[in-house]
């Protein structure tokens, strides 16, 4: 009998260079080398299983509307997408850093509203309601430290890791949002349809994450 297809969804950048060598851990091994290739699709170690990569942006619309099957993104991504057609079946321990709020150092918080810059509108938008602080979102693109030093907002909400990046820019990080990892995803037709095909893959990358800790 052979493996119906199965597509699964990968972001480019700093997540992809600690999924592969996860899923090499879990025994799913790209035929040809991911960062020197130009291309977006690619053929596996497993004939049934294609790799596709693409902004990590993206990978939970490429997941719910079921033109990929699985994906690995970053949970700051899913909060932001807010996906409600998607099953978060693991963990994987990935890229981990934190979604938090920052400001200039030592600056004190405005008592009125709030100027927040960010590329994450909906997180940022949920977070201050929940806080019951009144907040104006402003949306960037890239470069949020920039705009507490211009004076376009009086915080951000941005990932941090080590820290140096809002050091480097005279800011510190205020509030912890939420502590970020990738995450696998499923999409919910492809649980229901190709479930069988689901579940090793699912076992085999919840065993590699198991043996790192
Ligand atoms: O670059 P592009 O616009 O295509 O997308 P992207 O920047 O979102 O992609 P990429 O490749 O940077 O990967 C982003 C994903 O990696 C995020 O969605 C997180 O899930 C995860 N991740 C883990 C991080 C970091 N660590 C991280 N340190 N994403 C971004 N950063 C950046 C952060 O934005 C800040 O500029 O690194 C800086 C902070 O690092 P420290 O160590 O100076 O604190
Ligand atoms: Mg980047």
């Amino acid at each position: 009998m052979s493996l119906q297809p199965l597509t699964i969804a990968l972001s480019k950048g700093r997540i992809l260079d600690d999924t592969l060598p996860l899923f090499a851990e879990a025994g799913i091994v790209p035929a040809e080398d991911i960062n020197k290739s130009r291309k977006l699709i690619f053929d596996t170690n497993h004939e049934h299983i294609k790799l596709v990569v693409i902004r990590a942006t993206d990978v939970p619309t490429y997941v719910e509307y079921g033109a990929a099957d699985m994906g690995v993104a970053g949970k700051d991504v899913l909060m932001e997408y807010g996906s409600n057609g998607l099953y978060e079946p693991l963990d994987l321990n990935i890229a981990r850093c934190r979604l938090m709020t920052a400001a200039l150092k030592d600056a004190v918080e405005p008592k009125g509203r709030l100027k927040v810059a960010t590329k994450f509108v909906n997180v940022a938008k949920r977070y201050y309601a929940e806080q019951g602080r009144q907040a104006d979102i402003i949306k960037l693109y890239g470069g949020m430290e920039l705009a507490p030093i211009m004076g376009l907002a009086d915080v951000i909400v941005d990932i941090v890791d080590t820290g140096n990046t809002l050091k480097a820019n005279g800011l510190e990080a205020r509030d912890l949002i939420a502590p970020i990892s990738s995450r696998l995803v499923v999409g919910q037709a492809a649980m229901k349809m190709k479930h069988k095909q689901i579940q090793p893959i699912l076992e085999q990358l919840a065993a590699a994450v198991a043996r790192r800790r």
